[in-house]
């Protein structure tokens, strides 16, 4: 199996928790974005979105980290990370999405605002987007009502929302004390070996 991968990518570092998770051995294939790698010609056959990650199983290539996540679950279910009852599997995809177009999302606007110069930056947008992850964690804290995990048992929808959660520190975003629930899911979070490998 091999990924194309870019270390800081946080697509890629959900993919990879799931490779860890089920303890598959890969090969990766660094594409160098500052570079423009992504747009070559051999990349873009592989994944015509020029985006990071693409995973090639075989003869089966399959880009955008959250089906990336679900073709790994099918073909290699074992340990599982997905539930098997169907509202299970559409509370995790529900979560998912939200992580996907709404909190990743966010939290990438504010990096890219902090990675420009201070004079630069916009921060009614700064503002904008810290206050989205905000509320994103209170809607989290929620869904964590009298539960460890997303859903019942650690799965892909905690998994999508690792790379962001492991970085509002350094997004200038704080966890409000108050919302128990998501501080003690971080803490469960950061103690799985296959999370805390990604050092972030
Ligand atoms: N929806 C995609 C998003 C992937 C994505 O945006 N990857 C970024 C790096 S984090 C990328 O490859 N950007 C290169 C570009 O847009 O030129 C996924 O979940 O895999």
């Amino acid at each position: 199996m091999r990924l194309y991968d870019y270390p800081d990518c946080p697509f890629a570092q959900k993919v990879r928790i799931v490779l860890a998770e089920k303890e598959l051995e890969y090969e990766t294939v660094f594409v160098d974005l500052r570079k423009g790698e992504q747009r070559t010609a051999e990349f873009l056959k592989l994944n015509p979105y020029g985006r990071v990650p693409v995973l090639i199983d075989e003869e089966v290539v399959v880009y955008d980290s959250t089906l990336i996540n679900e073709y790994l679950e099918d073909e290699y279910p074992h340990p599982a990370l997905m539930p098997e009852d169907s509202a299970g599997k559409a509370r995790v995809r529900t979560l998912e999405d939200f992580c996907d177009n709404s909190f990743l999302p966010s939290a990438g606007f504010v990096q890219a605002e902090l990675g420009k110069p201070e004079d630069d930056q916009d921060a009614e947008r700064l503002q904008r987007y810290r206050k989205g992850l905000s509320d994103g964690l209170v809607r989290l804290e929620s869904f964590l009502t009298g539960r460890e995990f997303l859903a019942t048992e650690f799965s892909l929808a905690d998994i999508a929302f690792v790379p962001a959660v492991m970085n509002l520190a350094r997004l200038g975003v704080e966890v409000d004390p108050r919302l128990r629930n998501v501080h003690a899911w971080i803490g469960r979070l950061r103690q799985r070996p296959s999370i805390a490998a990604l050092n972030l």
